[in-house]
């Protein structure tokens, strides 16, 4: 990814919402409990990194009100930052991917990751998939914010079962292939991740806006079919879609070292080399 590319996301991600300055804004709204008043209060908690604060004052909107498309992507929004994306930050890490994978990268932006922070992005991945589970239906922004969730998501799991020592490595005894080490759902999740990364990256109707991370997990979807079709999960967005196959193609990408995984359980190679970058 390079320069102009991160600075063109960091614009369209700047267009989602206003960057209020002002210190005391509900003074603005005649009717503090409007829509309008509580909106731009939900808007000045989210540019000061309070999201909790955000959602607690996202749920006094009226039923209605929250279930309005541009509410639902605030929501996500509040979501993500519970989860821990900050954009500014994960733009940097996969621009500076180097020669490491993107899960390796994704793993360690997200140091001390916890189980409160994997269920914020896995919110926030549900409402953008709410609004419309179809990237094509989607606005460029929406698939925007949806790729960087589910990088986010990503990576807090990576980071909260793969490198419980925070050092962006690995740990030692790590092996994807085992349901104690990465449990089932955060395997299901895994691939949910990479099909919701790929259909938002798909469908932000630009061929070069996350063109590297977009044409290398494409490529790496058509190389699962070599190795065995039955662990394609690439259009599996939801973790009910992931059966055992696919989960068993999850925990094999995880693993494999060449092209996205970690590079865990003694694998140096990619899943076309079999065992160990395989699972079993
Ligand atoms: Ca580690």
């Amino acid at each position: 990814m390079n320069l102009s590319l991160v600075i063109r996301l960091i614009l369209l991600f700047f267009a989602f919402g206003s960057l209020s300055c002002s210190s005391n804004i509900l003074e603005d709204f005649a009717d503090t409990d409007s829509a309008e008043a509580i909106i731009a209060d939900v808007e000045e908690h989210i540019n000061d990194q309070d999201y909790d604060s955000a959602l607690a004052s996202f749920q006094t909107l009226s039923a209605t009100d929250q279930a309005t498309r541009d509410n639902q992507v605030l929501l996500a929004k509040i979501y993500a930052g519970q989860c821990g994306l900050d954009f500014l930050g994960l733009s940097e890490d996969i621009t500076g991917i180097g020669s490491n994978t993107l899960l390796v990268t994704l793993m360690g932006a997200f140091p001390g990751a916890t189980s409160t922070e994997v269920t914020a992005c896995i919110n926030a991945e549900s409402t953008i998939l709410g609004i419309d589970n179809d990237g094509s239906n989607r606005t460029t922004q929406e698939n925007l914010l949806m790729a960087y969730i589910a990088w986010t998501k990503m990576g807090t799991i990576l980071s909260l079962y793969a490198d419980t020592d925070d050092d962006g490595s690995t740990d030692g005894g790590f092996d994807p292939c085992d349901s104690g080490d990465l449990p089932q759902t955060e395997a299901q999740h895994m691939a949910t991740g990479l099909a919701n990364m790929l259909d938002g990256l798909g469908n932000i109707g630009s061929s070069d806006v996350g063109g590297d991370q977009l044409s290398g997990i494409n490529a790496l979807c058509t190389l699962i079919d070599t190795v065995n079709t039955n662990f394609n999960f690439c259009n599996s967005k939801v973790i009910t879609d992931v059966n055992a196959n696919q989960e068993q193609g999850i925990r094999s990408i995880v693993t494999e070292a060449r092209d996205l995984g970690l590079g865990a359980n003694g694998c140096v190679d990619g899943i076309d080399s079999g065992l160990p970058c395989v699972c079993p």
